[in-house]
């Protein structure tokens, strides 16, 4: 795999905080470095023990590489070590020690739903793209709140909860805003998602997200799903509206030169590359 970089991003979001910088030549944990003084930052946030988070180590003793009660510590990348009951990050330092802004020690598992349709004329033909000659797709796209960055409206995956259902119950949140329907609309909402999410769906990416907010004991991971409405009348049918952390959204054309946050850009590369569009 690629050298993590966006884990290793100067500033840590939503802070002041600077991460000791770490050179590609010293990402593994096994290449020996006295100098290596990471900084400790738990983010504010966690201080307030939300539900969505853990205790501090030390209060509690998470049972590491393995489903914990209703939490799911395993990685998809694999048995990753534990050190002074710390998980260390299986693709290395990031310059930073504690959780930063992420609940779990270790894996903080999400789902990542890339909804997308074939870019047509009024006549409804696809537009192929005039370099690659290969038609363009469209994916759904939300602008995050918390760094303004554009990304797939994925989420975590709330204890116990099957994937299936965080893809469909995110995208309902973040790119149809549902949260703010009257109950019965968004039963009916959610009635209409399943049977849309139902429909042959390709799985693009499962593993380990180069998120900004990574540390070197708590990371993102993350189960990427393709839903292509391949005749524009399905998803494409549903009215857009940002919602939760999103604070717009709108069908975007997939495009190497469009920055996504993350690993986001390396995901829509896959579903390009599977549907033998343009990128
Ligand atoms: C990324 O963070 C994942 O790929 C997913 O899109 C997202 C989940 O975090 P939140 O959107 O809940 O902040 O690493
Ligand atoms: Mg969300
Ligand atoms: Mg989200």
């Amino acid at each position: 795999a690629a050298p993590h970089v966006k884990s290793r991003c100067p500033q840590y979001p939503g802070s002041s905080i600077k991460r000791f910088p770490v050179p590609d030549d010293k990402l593994d944990w096994n290449q020996d470095w006295p100098q290596y003084d990471p900084v400790s930052y738990t983010a504010p946030i966690l201080l307030n023990k939300p539900t969505w988070a853990d205790p501090d180590i030390g209060l509690f003793s998470p049972q590491f590489n393995t489903v914990d009660g209703a939490v799911d510590r395993t990685s998809f990348e694999g048995s990753y070590k534990v050190e002074d009951g710390k998980p260390l990050n299986p693709h290395g330092r990031t310059g930073l020690i504690g959780r930063g802004l992420l609940g779990r020690w270790g894996p903080n598992h999400a789902a990542d739903p890339i909804v997308t349709r074939w870019k047509v004329d009024e006549k409804g033909a696809k537009i192929h793209h005039s370099v690659s000659q290969r038609p363009i797709l469209q994916f759904v796209s939300i602008k995050r709140k918390d760094c303004g960055e554009w990304a797939i409206p994925g989420g975590m995956v709330d204890p116990g909860e099957q994937v299936s259902l965080t893809l469909q119950r995110e995208f309902s949140e973040e790119a149809l805003n549902s949260l703010s329907l009257q109950p019965s609309e968004r039963a009916e909402l959610y009635e209409r998602i399943t049977k849309l999410f139902d429909s042959p769906q390709f799985q693009v990416y499962k593993g380990y997200v180069d998120d900004p907010r990574n540390t070197d004991n708590a990371w993102m991971e993350t189960v990427a799903v393709n839903f292509h409405d391949g005749s524009g009348d399905s998803v494409s049918e549903l009215p857009l509206q940002a919602g939760d952390d999103a604070g717009q959204v709108q069908w975007v054309d997939v495009d190497s030169s469009f920055a996504l946050y993350a690993s986001h850009s390396h995901f829509l590369e896959l579903v390009a590359r599977e549907r033998k569009a343009h990128w």
